[in-house]
């Protein structure tokens, strides 16, 4: 029987999981599966921790997780096919949870799966290699500190890539005299309450942790720019300005020309890919886009067939897109699908990617994302889910937003599996501050 690695048990690993278990239960014979995580519960990124830096084995923290982290995009997007909200909670919820709600979700399809079986909690993939037609998996237990060496047939790497921050450097850092933190350090926003922030970025992590500072009172939130602006209508209180040149002291010196005093810094500058325990001709390199190159249908390592990436995309698609992903790998590790020539690989990747850069605007790359969504999904036996419905959810969410980017949570949307209409949540985003799931499942207040 052939043997099959999986690295992380987020929402990726457990999504081949499940997609294993569900061909199972079909009658079909899988192949034997280790799925390794270095924390010591599944769920990925949706665990929330209070630790940063390193935790007490010496392993660096993976969770970037804050508290109040309430979803940015409608949950109807992200739905599952066979398992849905509906189904989870027994009732229909508004749409957009706040995390520990969305974790309950993940989680509660992992629990009716019977996976957790295959999975290594505390275990850290340390090296993985080309050994003949298979790979070597290194792996050590953080507890005892044992070392295990095995052999498998496939790899799935699904150790996520918004874990290790991207930080830069700018002149006056060493003697600013207020904090400076990356947002994969960020936990809590009441830390800034009365408090002049500086926020530097202008994607999802910049747009939210600012939010987060207005919403938890801090006394100014500017949010510093590299390229583009996200140009949103921001309450009094937050403005939006070009790129830090430097620091003075507390004094932010701006590329514009602006200034403003700070009292802390908060680097909402992406992250890194960053595979240390792969072997260099088995690592995907590349920045945070919407087709990484050298991975065939967005997944198989254009080098070495038998190994996988799931969720490597930058993302507007997330849960069902790792589920569409998922069962299209699980097919091949299956031999129910087969790959192509190399030279049709190569031209299907090449396509792909140069469909990708010419992507002007967010509309266009909702599209492009749905479009490579629903061509694997197109492949697989992942139940009904309308594609077409999630691409106008999004093509509306990016209208709330810039309609009113406070206010863009208080929506409502359907479900593209049942149907069914999320209810208004009972209080606004901006007035919850109790973000726990008894509150927010409760219909009035
Ligand atoms: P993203 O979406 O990868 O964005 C990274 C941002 O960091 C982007 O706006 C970059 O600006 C900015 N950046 C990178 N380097 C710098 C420097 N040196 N100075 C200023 N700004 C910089 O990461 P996020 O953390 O925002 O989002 C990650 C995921 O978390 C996201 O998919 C959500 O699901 C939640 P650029 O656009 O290149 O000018």
């Amino acid at each position: 029987m052939s043997k099959v690695a999986i690295i992380g048990s987020g929402p990726c690993g457990l999504s081949i999981l499940r997609a294993f278990q569900q061909a199972e239960i079909k009658g079909e014979k899988i192949p034997e599966i280790v799925c390794f995580d270095k924390q010591s519960d599944w769920g990925g990124l949706w665990n929330y921790s209070w630790r940063t830096g390193s935790d007490q084995y010496g392993v660096t923290v993976p969770n970037s997780m804050y508290r109040y982290l309430w979803s940015n995009g409608p949950k109807e997007c992200l739905e599952f096919a066979d398992y849905t909200f509906d189904e989870h909670f027994g009732k229909p919820i508004p749409s957009f949870p706040p995390r520990e709600v969305l974790q309950d979700y993940i989680l509660g399809r992992a629990k009716n799966s019977e996976i957790k079986k295959y999975i290594r909690f505390d275990t850290l993939v340390t090296n993985v290699k080309e050994n003949g037609n298979q790979f070597s998996v290194t792996s050590k237990n953080k507890i005892d500190n044992k070392i295990t060496n095995e052999f498998f047939d496939n790899v799935v790497v699904a150790s996520g890539h918004f874990s290790v921050p991207f930080i830069p450097e700018y002149d006056g850092m060493n003697s600013f005299p207020g904090r400076i933190l990356h947002s994969h350090d960020f936990r809590d926003a009441e830390e800034f309450r009365n408090k002049n922030v500086i926020v530097l970025g202008s994607s999802y992590s910049a747009e939210d942790v600012a939010l987060q500072c207005y919403k938890y009172g801090a006394k100014s939130v500017t949010i510093g720019y590299r390229n583009n602006a996200m140009g949103f209508k921001w309450p009094t209180g937050m403005k939006e300005v070009h790129y830090l040149d430097k620091l003075e002291g507390k004094k932010a010196i701006f590329k514009d020309g602006h200034t403003q005093d700070a009292d802390a810094i908060i680097l909402c500058t992406g992250y890194l890919h960053h595979f240390p325990f792969l072997e260099e001709n088995l690592k995907l390199k590349t920045h945070n886009r919407l087709y990484p190159p050298k991975l065939y249908k967005g997944v198989a390592w254009q080098d070495n067939l038998n190994l996988f990436y799931l969720g490597m995309q930058d993302q507007f698609h997330t849960f069902n897109m790792f589920d569409a992903q998922a069962w299209y790998v699980r097919d091949l590790i299956m031999n129910k699908i087969q790959t192509p020539s190399s030279e049709e690989i190569a031209k299907d990747i090449a396509d792909w990617v140069s469909k990708e850069e010419k992507l002007e605007d967010p509309l266009q790359m909702i599209d492009f994302q749905t479009e490579y969504t629903v061509n694997l999904y197109n492949e697989v036996d992942y139940p009904k889910i309308d594609f077409e419905l999630i691409r106008k959810h999004f093509y509306q969410w990016e209208h709330d937003k810039v309609e009113d980017i406070v206010n863009y949570r208080n929506k409502s949307f359907s479900s593209a599996v049942t149907g069914s209409v999320a209810p208004i949540h009972h209080t606004n985003w901006l007035e919850a501050m109790d973000d726990s799931m008894d509150t927010f499942m409760k219909t009035k207040l």
